[in-house]
C-alpha cells in the first residue's frame, strides 16, 4: 500500500508561469462512446475554455487500455485526441492519471498535446503551493482497492498486461469493472459507504508539501472541506450530462498578484 509519508517525500512541483491568470481543473469526465451527451459537453468546453492551463486530474476516460487505442482506428478515441490537440494549440494542457485511465502513456500524451502529471503534483504559482492529485491513493480506508492499486501500478502488471492482445485487454478491462462493480454492491450491502478521502492522509499530504490546498476528484463527492489543520480540501465533481440535474462542472482558480487567489466552480450544463 502506498502511504502517504512515501508519496510526499518526492512530491514533484509544476512552476507555472507568472503571466497564468485563469486555471481550470476538471476530473472524472469517464469520455465514452456508450456517452455521447458527455463526450459533447466535453468537446464544447475544449473548443470555448479561455483558461490559461486546464487541468485534468484522472479519469477522462471511461477506461483506457493501452496507447495503442489511439491507433487501432478506434474514432471516439480519435476524436477525443484531436479535440485535445487542438486545444493544447492555444492552452497548456495537463493529464494526472485516474484509476480508469492509469495506463494513459506518453504516446497519448503526444497526440493530445498534453504532459503528463505526477500523482500527486505541487502547482507553485508565486507565493501559491496548490496540491494537485486524483484522489484514489487517499482512500485509505478501501483496503481491498489500495491493495488492487498498488498490483495494476507495479511495472510487472502492466507490461503482462500490454503484453497481451487489444481484444483480450479490453475482455480483462471489462472484468475488472464488473468485479469493482460486485466489490462496490458488497459494501452497500454490508452497510459500508463508498470508500472516500482520509482526512487525516490528505491533511499530511498538504502539511507534508507546504499546501494550503488540495484539488482533486475520484470521489464523486463535490464539496468543500475544512480540514483540522485550517487546510482546504476541494472536491471536483464527476461529469454526466444524463444525470438529472446534469453533471458538467469546472473549478476554476483566479490568480492576480498581489490579491489573494479565488477558487470557484463552474456548471457547464
Ligand atoms: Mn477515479
Amino acid at each position: 500500500m502506498a502511504s502517504p509519508d512515501a508519496s510526499r517525500l518526492a512530491t514533484p512541483e509544476l512552476l507555472a508561469p507568472t503571466a497564468w491568470r485563469t486555471l481550470e481543473f476538471v476530473s472524472d469526465v469517464h469520455l465514452s462512446a456508450d456517452e455521447p451527451a458527455t463526450a459533447a459537453a466535453w468537446s464544447s468546453y475544449l473548443a470555448h475554455t479561455q483558461a490559461d492551463a486546464v487541468f485534468v486530474l484522472g479519469d477522462l476516460f471511461e477506461v483506457w487500455i493501452g496507447d495503442d487505442q489511439c491507433t487501432t482506428g478506434d474514432s471516439f478515441t480519435q476524436a477525443c485526441t484531436q479535440a485535445l490537440h487542438q486545444l493544447s494549440q492555444r492552452t497548456a494542457l495537463f493529464f494526472m492519471h485516474g484509476n480508469r485511465d492509469f495506463l494513459a502513456g506518453q504516446d497519448l500524451m503526444q497526440a493530445c498535446g498534453a504532459q503528463l502529471l505526477a500523482d500527486p503534483t505541487v502547482l507553485v504559482w508565486g507565493p501559491e503551493r496548490v496540491l494537485l492529485s486524483h484522489g484514489d491513493a487517499l482512500c485509505l480506508d478501501d483496503v481491498r482497492y489500495m491493495a488492487f492499486r498498488a498490483q495494476v501500478r507495479s511495472a510487472d502488471w502492466q507490461h503482462a498486461f500490454l503484453a497481451q492482445s487489444l481484444p483480450k485487454r479490453q475482455a480483462l478491462a471489462r472484468q475488472l469493472r464488473l468485479q469493482s462493480q460486485q466489490e462496490q454492491a458488497q459494501r452497500l450491502d454490508a452497510g459500508q459507504s463508498w470508500a472516500d478521502v482520509d482526512h487525516a492522509a490528505a491533511d499530511q499530504w498538504l502539511q507534508g508539501t507546504g499546501c494550503q490546498w488540495l484539488l482533486h476528484g475520484h470521489t464523486h463527492r463535490p464539496a468543500h472541506h475544512l480540514l483540522a489543520s485550517g487546510r482546504h480540501r476541494e472536491v471536483l465533481s464527476d461529469w454526466d450530462a444524463r444525470a438529472l440535474p446534469p453533471r458538467a462542472e469546472v473549478l476554476r482558480l483566479h490568480l492576480q498578484p498581489g490579491a489573494p487567489s479565488r477558487l470557484e466552480r463552474h456548471a457547464l450544463l
